[in-house]
């Protein structure tokens, strides 16, 4: 067994043991060397795959730390990011990257259902939990009316809350698609993630009354943050 990996097996077992525990700095490259008798490139590696795997996670300048465990995210019902964050105990948290109204595009008018160009409300944010950035959404909404969002609060309220409760909309299905991939450079600056890190590509979109669908969503998840969950049940 590489020497690399013999040492990752060994730093697993202190994070399942609980001898590390999450928030923990860990040591260094040149101790774990010094500890396991490896050279400090071999203890880089193994460190740098598990920060990759998203058990680690640097921080510039201060080291390499044990990750928290992480979100799963259930795919049964629907629900949406203040919901599930406060459902887990965890603060909910919004930064608006650009609220607008445009011109759908083809791609966009198809999944909404539309006329390509028609006037939809496109809105994009980084999404955070405990002030920790985890996705990047954006979310293309269309009915009547939808300009009156461009006045909304949307970095205090949730977006779910706001068409159920305010506009009148219940949502009730969803469609949605996952996929994996590699943070780009622009979504990395925002997730604070390393460029090529994980991601997880969704795309939802969520149906009012009569099947009409209200929002199409494309959103990027930091891919070693998170767990999706199911239950299925075989066809009789
Ligand atoms: C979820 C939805 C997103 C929706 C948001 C509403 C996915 C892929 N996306 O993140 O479509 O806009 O919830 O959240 O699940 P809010 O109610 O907190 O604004």
């Amino acid at each position: 067994m590489p020497r690399y990996y013999q040492l990752k097996e060994i730093m697993r077992e202190k994070i399942r043991s609980g001898e590390w525990k999450p928030g923990d700095l860990i040591p260094s490259e040149r101790e774990l060397g010094e500890q396991y008798g490896i050279s400090r490139m071999t203890a880089r590696q193994a460190i740098t795959e598990l920060v990759n795997e998203g058990l680690f996670y640097r921080e510039q300048g201060k080291g390499t730390f044990v990750s928290r465990r992480k979100i799963t995210q259930q795919l049964i019902h629907l629900t949406g990011f203040t919901e599930d964050m406060k459902a887990r105990g965890q603060q909910p948290g919004t930064r608006v990257l650009s609220a607008e109204m445009r011109p759908a595009d083809e791609a966009v008018a198809e999944r909404l259902r539309i006329k390509p160009g028609l006037q939809i409300f496109r809105l994009h944010r980084l999404r955070l939990a405990d002030g920790e950035p985890l996705a990047i959404e954006v979310s293309h909404i269309s009915f009547i009316g939808c300009e009156k969002l461009l006045e909304e609060d949307l970095e205090h309220n949730s977006l779910y809350r706001l068409l159920e409760t305010k506009y009148g909309l219940p949502l009730l299905e969803a469609d949605q698609e996952l996929e994996a991939g590699l943070i780009g450079s622009e979504e990395a600056q925002y997730l604070k993630v390393p460029v090529g890190s994980p991601a997880l590509f969704t795309r939802r979109v969520t149906y009012t009354e009569r099947n009409q669908p209200i929002e199409y969503a494309s959103s990027v998840y930091c891919g070693n943050k998170y767990v999706f969950y199911t239950h299925m049940k075989r066809e009789q």
